[in-house]
């Protein structure tokens, strides 16, 4: 029973009542599992050691449910919560599956459905904070189109603008302390999304009123169907602490959003992205939740979605391994030291007239500088050795 993968808190491991929940539907065909109780879904995250869940005002309260209904279901489930010793750090607003947002939220040309996003959003962000969130991700699924000429790209950015310094305000006034985490994403369900990439977000949120509380929600599948490589985009949001939450997942390049278990497609980008969080190369850890925004197979039936949930999980565990003995490894460490010069590094940190001089006074060798092999090769194959385990 010493199994070394076995999930603990501190490995701060969640899934959204909308992953394990998911009941299989896709375009082409209806469900294939039954829908699952959330007081039950809690249960089990519980029983597989998971830490928390996240959820959508709707994955838990119905759409068209009365404040005494959703009363009740929410102490229902606060008490399946505790109970089963489960947190629930992330919460968000689903402004996505009615049809009053076939054509945006924040960024519809119709202001009543614009304040009824924003009033809906408000009422989420109760629901999250009663249930504990310390982190509210905005997913813009919708914002976008299909018809470029139905509204400029600046008016829907100014939209989006608005309503989250609107949000803030919201926030800061009830004095909750919660942090708001965007998610960007290409295209689909939207022809295109505003917002395409985390990089696009970055920028965006240097924009806003409360820039101090707004990061980035950062998700593999939406990354890689763009083409771009995820760990870098998780780097660039490390390096700006901008970093409040992420969506981990699989996914094939210039597919469909596959959602696919975590490290079931490309294990090599996987690894990478797990030795950024866990910092074994260099820098802290990264703390937030390890969010598994992802679900079954449809071939799957229920006892598939769990063997699913305790994959994420498992893969992960076992990527941090292979992270940490690769860190390690004497090898590895000669391969990637970093060169030090004491003569020129305080020269090409910062300018000064002094440091051009003494940089124009340097003999720096192009040729003999170009002629040098750099070992990658060699680097990039114990890579591959110690995630196939032979090292
Ligand atoms: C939806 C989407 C995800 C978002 C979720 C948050 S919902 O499943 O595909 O990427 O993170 O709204
Ligand atoms: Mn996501
Ligand atoms: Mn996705």
């Amino acid at each position: 029973m010493n199994d070394a993968y076995a999930p603990t808190p501190e490995d701060r491991f969640t899934f959204g009542l909308w992953t394990v929940g998911n009941p299989g539907a896709d375009p082409f065909g209806p469900a294939v599992r039954p829908k699952q109780d959330p007081c039950e879904i809690v249960r089990k995250l519980g029983e597989i050691g998971a830490w928390g869940v996240n959820l959508h005002d709707n994955d838990l309260v119905p759409f068209d449910a009365t404040p005494t209904e959703r009363d009740r279901i929410v102490s229902e489930f606060k008490k399946a919560c505790e109970e089963s010793g489960i947190q629930v750090p992330m919460a968000t607003t689903n402004l996505f599956s009615h049809p009053i947002f076939k054509d945006g939220a924040f960024t519809s040309n119709n202001p009543q459905v614009r304040a009824f996003a924003i009033r809906k959003t408000m009422d989420a962000i109760d629901l999250g904070v009663e249930l504990g969130a310390k982190n509210y991700v905005f997913w813009g699924g919708r914002e976008g189109t299909e018809v470029e000429a139905c509204r400029d790209p600046r008016t829907a950015i100014q939209r989006i603008r608005e309503g989250m310094n609107f949000l803030c305000e919201y926030v800061i006034d009830q004095k909750y302390d919660l942090k708001f985490a965007l998610e960007a994403k290409p295209n689909e369900p939207r022809g295109d999304i505003y917002f395409p990439t985390t990089g696009h977000m970055l920028h965006f949120i240097e924009t806003l009123q409360h820039s101090e509380m707004v990061g980035v929600n950062p998700e593999v599948a939406h990354e890689t169907m763009a083409g771009l490589s995820f760990v870098h985009g998780v780097g660039q949001a490390m390096e700006a602490g901008k970093l409040f939450h992420i969506d981990l997942n699989s996914q094939k390049i210039g597919r469909y959003d596959q959602d696919f278990r975590f490290g079931a497609e490309d294990p090599k980008q996987a690894f990478h992205l797990v030795r950024l969080l866990e910092g074994t190369a260099d820098g802290d850890r990264w703390e937030g939740s390890r969010h598994f925004d992802a679900h079954a197979y449809r071939t799957e039936d229920l006892d598939g979605v769990w063997e699913f949930a305790r994959g994420c999980m498992r893969t992960y565990k076992i990527l941090k391994e292979k992270a940490i003995a690769f860190d390690s490894d004497p090898e590895v460490q000669q391969l990637i030291a970093e060169i030090h010069d004491p003569e020129i590094d305080p020269l090409i940190k910062k300018y000064s007239r002094d440091h051009v001089k003494k940089l124009r006074a340097l003999h720096l060798d192009a040729d003999l500088l170009g002629s040098i092999g750099l070992g990658w090769e060699r680097l990039d194959q114990l890579v591959i050795e110690h995630l196939l385990g032979s090292r």
